[in-house]
Parts: C-alpha cells; structure tokens; sequence
C-alpha cells in the first residue's frame, strides 16, 4: 500500500477551471478511472477520474476551488502503485492516449472565402463516436465566428462544437443522435466574411489523460471544389442558453431514467444540476406533486394542473450516525404504497377540514343495550356501523359529496360503497363495504369485522379495496380530539372521529353530561365549498344524535 496523488492530467484547453461537483469522499473505495470531481469551464464540463484504485484519504479540493493540470486533487491509499512508491509520491497522470493536435485558430482573419465552406469537427482529443445531444443552431442562421453549433457529448465530457467563420448556415449534415469523430463534415456555411485560416497542427504538448474536451484547431483536409476551415479554438464565451447546467453523467442519468433535464432545477452551485436533484425530480413526478411538461400538455383541462411544480428543497441528507446509534428497516409494502398515494393526494387535493361535535348520548346507550340483548349472536355492532349508515344518508342528501373529479365533469355515483381505516401491523388500508344503502347496522357491523380481520392478517384483496364513494377514518377506540385526515382520491371527502368524551351540556335549564363525539371532515375544494361542508357536519351529528331522522 502506498499513497498516491491524484493530479489533474492534461486538460487540453483549458488553464484554469472550476470544481462544480465533488463525485467521491473521504473513505471512499475507487477504482482505477473513477470520476472523482467533474470541473467545468463555460463551454465544457468534464470529469476527472483516478489513476489509481485506492481508498480515498483526502481530499485536496473543495468546491469552487479552480484547479489546472497537475493539480493534486485527492490522496489515495493504493496497492496498485507500485511497491517502489513512498508515501505521498506524486503519481503520473492518467496513462497518454494518443497527443492531441492543437493549433490556434489565426489572428486577425481576413475573407478568406466567399463561396461554400465546410465545417468539419476539430480534433477533440481522446473521443470518438461522440454522439451529438443538441443542435443550437439551424438551417438559415445567420452564424458569427465562434458560435456555438451543436453540443456533443461522451461518457465524462460534454463541448460544444463552434463556427470557425461567419456566415449562413446552408446546411447541417448531422442531427441530435448521430456520432461523430474527428473530421466529419458537420455543416456547410455560405456567404462567409472571416474564416481562420487553416493552422498547422502541431502536437498537444501533453498527453490527454482522459475526457479532455479539448475543441482545438485542427487542419482539416480542404474538400476539392469548396473551401474548408478549421474550427478554431475554444474560447471561453457566454454559456449556451438552453443547454442545462449538468454534468454529461448527471445528463445521462437523466436521459435513462426520461427525465427532462431542463426541467429540473439545479441545487448545484450556479443552479447545476445534480444527480441528487434528477433523484428528487423523478421523486416528485412518480408521487404526482410535479408534472412534467409533456404530461401536463397531456392532462384533460381543468384537472392535470399546470405541471409548474413545487420548487422544493431536496429531500436533507443526514448522517444519523453522527448524532448516536441507529437501525435501518425498510418500510413495508403497503406502507410504501400507501404513503405515495397519501402525499400524492396531500399535494394535488386542496383540503379544507370542518370539526364539529355529534351528541351521541343516546345513540350510545342504545348501541351498549343492543350488544347486551344480542350477546349470543357473536356480532357487535360498533359505533362505527351507525357512522356508515349516517354517512349513506349524508350522502343521499349532498351528493357532491359522492362524486369523483375527472377533468371538467364531476362523475356522481348512483352507489354506495363506504371506506373505513383499518390500523394493521403492516401499516394503514382502507377496506369498503359495498352498497352499505342496502344493508342494516347488524350487516354493516359484521362485514366490518370481517374485514378488519382479513386487513390485520395481510389477506385483503383488491377487489376489498377498491370502488369506494366516501370514507370514515376512526380513531374514537384509541383517543385524541380532532385530527386533519387526508382525502382517499377520488373520492371527494372523508369523515374523521375521536374518541367521544362525557361533557357538560347547557340543555337550557341546566349543564347535563353528554357524550360528545368529535367529528372532522376533510373535503376537496375544487367540489365542495365551506357551507356544504358545515350543512353536512350538522346533518351527520344531527342522525347520530337522533337515529330515527335516518327513516325521514
Ligand atoms: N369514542 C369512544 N370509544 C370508542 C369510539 C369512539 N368514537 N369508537 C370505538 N370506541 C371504543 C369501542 O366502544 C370499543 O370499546 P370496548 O372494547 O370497550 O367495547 C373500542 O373502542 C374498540 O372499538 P371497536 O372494536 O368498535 O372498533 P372500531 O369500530 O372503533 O374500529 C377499526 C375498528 C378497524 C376502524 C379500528 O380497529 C382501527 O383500525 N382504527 C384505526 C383507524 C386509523 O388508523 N385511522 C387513522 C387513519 S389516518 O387518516
């Protein structure tokens, strides 16, 4: 073992450039050509690997920091080094490819053509079949000397290809996916008023290690009727508009996962992008709290949103071990199911929650005598099968309440099917007792058991789930006031209860102790407005004060 520094090689073109990403960290295992920074100027970005595999055991950079050929970048503890190899040696830079052709572009250029002129890639060092990933131009521009043609991109660099004259552009001989090398014939030019004229190519002094995005001079062989021009060196100009600021892996990483890059915003230093934020975009998207451009053009009027997004902050990466000792669990399925769709609905739903109390004084007592008349039948009917029948009638009188959005229509169901909020070990479902309009409390209450039974034990099926018009989320059997429970979409409401609790009454005469049930009804805006939630709150607590308003 011996440790190594790890240099920036030869970067072509470029003095000085900036660290835009740190890609290891101290105590990282790397392997021989891993990227370990990406640095960029503003026209290419690039990623600089090891030379060596190793363990990283410093880090000699920072962000920001601007760094040169030579420039020590990291510290690695490597086997491969070489037994000869003392502590902190200076290691070569990555092994030479082939030397890079380099020439600059002539001075003060004079017409040098009038007619056509081809526009070839210059020598850009140690790539090949590099494909090209946007045009930045097109037929009919008028070009200026050292404008910004089209940008190209390999695994660890992205360049843009330049103009070496002006001129308009006659015709492009390559498209965003073709690949090319050295030579190609990209662009035909007419009209033109300066051209560089060609340099000889003399060799790079150095060796390009790796992804030099060197965009150098090269003497193209003239095509025999038309002139044809070198394109010259890459200076630094203005930053391309349009192109995303991101790093040709961050670029492909987007590209596998569909990911629109110039849709995503960049949390790097100067809005980069990194990979972290094509994570956090692809996050958002699949839980439905953003859309994407394309799918909000597709979205039916009125109900897909303006896909804008939300424009949050990642998600904070902390290092709990740092704070004390920690255990990992993976989540459970259903709790990473049922999460999406809870925050998908969180976000996208504008609730609003009404609370309200129902005096279940008497529906209680009855209830408490029923159980004890009927203890030999097995079944209990729970409070929970009045609030169900409560919520049919609720329902039959505001129908708005049993609907579903969808674009511009609101689709109201001639149906009945009520929803309930089972607490599993596995985490929360919502099973549905279907047409809960034709069957009585005694059904209600046993179907319920059923399937708060089969819920616990893992065993609902979809069809168990599924079809629901409204549903009812009790906590009233473990405690709590009110609570703000979330709406399960499509449906347009849902009734939250606590635990009801003997209060003091003012009956007129006197306070009286009433059992009071505190109620909380969550209800999406885009259907229900603030005074058909109230009328609903009090026409619910009003059934379950006196259930024989339910036959009326
Ligand atoms: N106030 C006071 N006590 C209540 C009550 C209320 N609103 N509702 C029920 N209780 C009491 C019952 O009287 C019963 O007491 P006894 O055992 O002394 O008879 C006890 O609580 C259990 O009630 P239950 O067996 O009738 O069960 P339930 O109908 O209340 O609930 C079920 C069934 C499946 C809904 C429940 O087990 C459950 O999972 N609840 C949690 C739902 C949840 O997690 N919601 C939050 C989702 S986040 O939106």
């Amino acid at each position: 073992m011996a440790l190594v520094n790890i240099q920036v090689p030869d970067i072509g073109d470029f003095d000085e450039v900036g660290v835009i990403e740190l890609l290891v960290k101290v105590g990282d295992t790397v392997k021989a050509e891993q990227s370990l920074i990406t640095v960029e100027s503003d026209k290419a970005s690039m990623e600089i690997p090891s030379s060596h595999a190793g363990v990283v055991k410093e880090l000699k950079i920072a962000l920001g920091d601007k760094v040169k050929q030579g420039s020590v970048i990291a510290v690695v503890e490597s086997a491969d080094a070489g037994a000869a190899a003392a502590p902190a040696a200076v290691a070569a830079p990555a092994p030479a490819p082939a030397p890079v052709a380099a020439a600059a572009p002539a001075p003060a250029a004079a017409p040098v053509a009038s007619g056509p002129v081809e526009v070839r890639v210059p020598d850009i060092g140690d790539f090949k079949d590099v494909a090209v990933i946007e045009m930045l131009v097109k037929v009919g521009d008028t070009i200026k000397v050292e404008q910004s043609l089209f940008t190209v991109e390999s695994d660890k660099a992205s360049m843009e290809i330049p103009s070496p004259a002006a001129g308009v552009l006659k015709e492009l001989k390559v498209k965003i996916g073709d690949t090319v090398n050295i030579g190609d014939l990209i662009a035909v030019l007419e009209g033109t008023t300066a051209a560089a004229a060609p340099v000889a190519a003399a060799p790079a002094p150095a060796p390009v290690a790796v992804s030099a995005p060197a965009v150098s001079a090269a003497a193209a062989a003239p095509a025999a009727a038309v002139a044809s021009v070198p394109v010259p060196a890459h200076q630094p100009g203005t930053p391309t508009a349009g192109l995303p600021h991101a790093s040709p892996s961050v670029r492909k990483f987007a590209r596998e996962l569909g990911v629109p890059i110039d849709e995503v915003k960049g949390t790097g230093p100067k809005g980069r992008i990194t990979q972290d934020d094509v994570a956090a975009f692809t996050k958002q998207v699949m839980t439905g709290a953003v859309q994407t451009k394309a799918q909000a053009a597709k979205a039916p009027a009125g109900g897909g949103g303006s896909g804008v997004g939300l424009d949050l902050l990642p998600w904070p990466k902390v290092d709990f071990t740092k704070f004390g000792p920690v255990e990992r669990k993976d989540l459970s399925r259903i709790k990473k199911i049922s999460g999406a769709n809870l925050h998908r609905n969180w976000v996208v739903i504008p609730h609003v929650t009404n609370h309200d109390d129902a005096d279940i004084t008497d529906l209680e007592a009855f209830r408490v005598q029923f159980n004890k008349e009927n203890e030999k039948s097995g079944v209990k009917v729970t409070m929970l099968a009045f609030m169900i029948k409560a919520a049919v009638a609720a329902l039959k009188k505001f129908p708005e309440f049993n609907s579903s959005l969808d674009g511009d229509q609101l689709v109201l169901k001639n149906y009945f099917h009520i929803g309930f909020a089972a607490d599993t070990p596995n985490g929360l479902v919502v099973p549905v007792i279907r047409d809960a309009d034709k069957k009585g409390i005694v059904q209600i209450s046993q179907e319920m058991g059923d399937l708060a039974k089969k819920a616990r034990d893992g065993k609902l099926g979809p069809a168990d789930m599924t079809g629901g018009c409204f549903s009812i989320s009790s906590l009233g059997g473990i405690g709590g006031r009110y609570f703000t429970p979330i709406i399960n979409a499509p449906e347009v409401a849902i009734m939250g209860v606590c635990k009801s609790s003997l209060e003091p009454k003012w009956d007129g005469k006197q306070f009286a102790p009433r059992l009071v049930l505190p109620l909380s009804l969550s209800w999406d805006h885009r259907v229900i407005d603030g005074a058909a939630a109230a009328r609903f709150n009090v026409y619910f607590a009003s059934l379950l004060a006196d259930f024989r308003r339910i036959v009326m």
